[in-house]
């Protein structure tokens, strides 16, 4: 067992020896509703609403107990090797919030409350009638547009992606999370952890959001239809809570149907009310969104053509479906059930799965994971974990390279020891492959890129970010709080340039920084003092075709 793992659980066990499980803890209405708030906005993805587990283990109130005060306190300081971060330690939570949450994690659970179309309808705006909005692009070069995700101002930034510009910040929903384009890349679609969706329109000279609707209490992913005889017509967001998936109008985002995903798991036939719906994504060739259910590890291909009638085909996968993203052929689904270590690959043409890959890492953590046509193994597809160093290849073409696929083809190791990439990234015209790692526990680990040679696919460089834009912040009791580091990627459209955001904290802007994607020169650095804690990119041209 590694050394880190050793100690952390050494330290973490003699403080449960000091600590005796809590006596009965009774919080007050206000302390209760505080936490709820924060257990929403940090903890709930991972652990679940309910408290169950998924990405994160079980909190469930009886455990919690049984660990006392004390050692619940240190890991919610300082994180756990397995790529829990340290919220105490990062300066997110103070450590009267640590402590609350330490004490609130081992009362029950509150219910989280339902959502009703009634209640959804009565959210909904069209902020811009269709009619009023441009009938041509009124800028220029839109189609190599970013959306930036401005996580905790709960914004998106639109950065022209030629002239580094950023001409428009829009308000979106609470901690924003990701952006997808429709179909023709015309509007950019938004989801918050609220649930909050919201679209702008990109045609507009400054371009603004023209409709928002709050479809749940909790989600992650929003996607559209992509079909050709469907293009623009609909978007779809997959909720945490309350478990489902909500299809809309892709103008207006009016709600037109709700399908609740609350069901069995596929193992045990148990019931769960938590069927969270984790990673979307949308067919090309069919009328069709490939839906993870994370908690069932069902993967359901679903039918929109008769947007009132949905046809489901629900397909067994692994438990816990997190993440994923299409393989070069857009037929096959490769997806990670993070928690158990595998990539299941669903083959969306024939509607079954196909295989459950043991991922030889720690929690794979794909984002939608990164596409090589590699001349060695043939079309591979890739993937990072969050518990460990490992970067897996996948062959994914079972005609023409058989015995290269569905298994791990190669396995390289970012140099270091942990864990801590989040997403991997690449684009058919750049001869690299870039790696972050911002939850590993190592400042110098966290603070670089890991370049990875497409030919040798293995790791040719890291480039550490210049101190200069590491930005540092300070709380107003004078805490330093430093920022973690580059996260995520994106490509412009014609994929010369790899751009990373430096993801700072609320307090201080951070900058987003372009390297040349064949020369690994630092081309350019977007330090708008708009971008704060700026975290996913998401390029017009490269997410409508869904190039990565
Ligand atoms: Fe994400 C993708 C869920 C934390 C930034 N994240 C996803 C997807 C899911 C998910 C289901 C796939 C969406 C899709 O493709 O349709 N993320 C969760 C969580 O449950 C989790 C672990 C905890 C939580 O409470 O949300 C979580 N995610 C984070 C972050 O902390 C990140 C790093 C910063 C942030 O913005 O909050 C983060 N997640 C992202 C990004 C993507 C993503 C940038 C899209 C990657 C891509 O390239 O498609």
């Amino acid at each position: 067992m590694k050394l880190t793992k050793v100690l952390s659980l050494a330290t973490i066990a003699c403080i449960g020896l000091v600590s005796t499980a809590s006596a009965e803890i009774k919080l007050s209405e206000a302390e209760m509703k505080k936490a709820t708030q924060v257990y929403f906005d940090r903890c709930a993805g991972c652990h679940g609403m309910l408290r169950k587990g998924a990405l994160g283990p079980s909190l469930v109130a009886e455990k919690s107990k049984s660990m006392g005060t004390e050692t619940l306190k240190y890991i919610i300081n300082n994180g756990t090797p397995g790529g829990m971060p340290g919220w105490g330690k990062t300066g997110e939570l103070t450590a009267e919030e640590t402590e609350l949450m330490a004490k609130y994690i081992q009362v029950k659970a509150p219910q989280p409350p339902e959502k009703s179309m009634a209640d959804m309808k009565k959210s909904h705006k069209v902020l811009i009638p269709v009619k009023d909005r441009p009938t041509a692009p009124e800028a220029k070069n839109w189609k190599d547009y970013f959306a930036v995700i401005l996580r905790d101002v709960g914004q998106i930034a639109i950065v022209d992606g030629v002239t580094k510009d950023v001409v428009s910040v829009v308000p979106s929903g609470f901690a924003t999370h990701i952006t997808r384009t429709g179909a023709s890349g015309r509007y950019m679609y938004v989801i918050g952890r609220d649930g909050k969706a919201s679209v702008i329109d990109l045609w507009m000279k400054v371009p603004k959001n023209v409709a928002e609707i709050r479809t749940c209490n909790d989600a992650r992913a929003i996607d559209t239809s992509k079909h050709h005889d469907f293009k623009d017509k609909y978007a779809v967001v997959g909720c945490y809570w309350p478990p489902s998936i909500v299809t809309l109008d892709a103008d207006t985002l009016a709600p037109l149907k709700i399908v609740s995903t609350a069901s069995y798991t596929y193992d045990t036939q148990e019931y769960t009310r938590e069927a969270r719906v984790a990673a979307i994504i949308a067919s090309h060739d069919k009328p069709e969104w490939v839906i993870n259910v994370k908690e069932t590890g069902q993967v359901w291909l679903y039918d929109y053509s008769n947007v009132k009638n949905p046809k489901i085909t629900m397909v067994d996968a692994e438990r816990y479906l997190h993440d994923g993203g299409w393989d070069l052929s857009k037929r096959y689904f490769m997806t990670a059930a993070n928690a158990k270590n595998i990539i299941s690959v669903i083959d969306t043409k024939e509607g079954k799965l196909v295989a459950n890959i043991p991922s030889q890492g720690n929690k794979p953590h794909p984002g939608r994971g990164v596409n090589v046509d590699s001349k060695q193994y043939g079309p591979i597809w890739g993937t990072g974990h969050i518990g460990s160093n490992d970067i897996v290849f996948i062959g994914t073409d079972p005609v023409n390279h058989a015995k290269n696929a569905w298994k791990v083809v190669k396995k390289i190791a970012l140099p270091g020891k942990g864990g801590g990439n989040l997403f991997i990234k690449g684009h058919p015209n750049s001869p690299y492959i870039f790696a972050d790692r911002p939850v590993n526990p190592d400042r110098k680990l966290q603070t670089q890129l890991y370049v990875i040679d497409k030919e040798t696919l293995e790791v040719v460089k890291t480039l550490p970010i210049p101190a200069k834009y590491l930005t540092s912040a300070f709380t107003a009791d004078g805490k330093e709080v430093k920022s973690r580091g580059p996260v995520h990627f994106e490509f412009n459209a014609d994929g010369s340039e790899v751009w990373t955001s430096i993801w700072g904290n609320k307090l201080k802007a951070s900058p987003i920084l372009v390297f040349d994607s064949k020369t690994l020169k630092l081309k350019s650095v977007i330090d708008d003092k708009r971008l704060i804690t700026p975290t996913g990119k998401f390029n017009v041209t490269n997410t409508m075709t869904d190039t990565y």
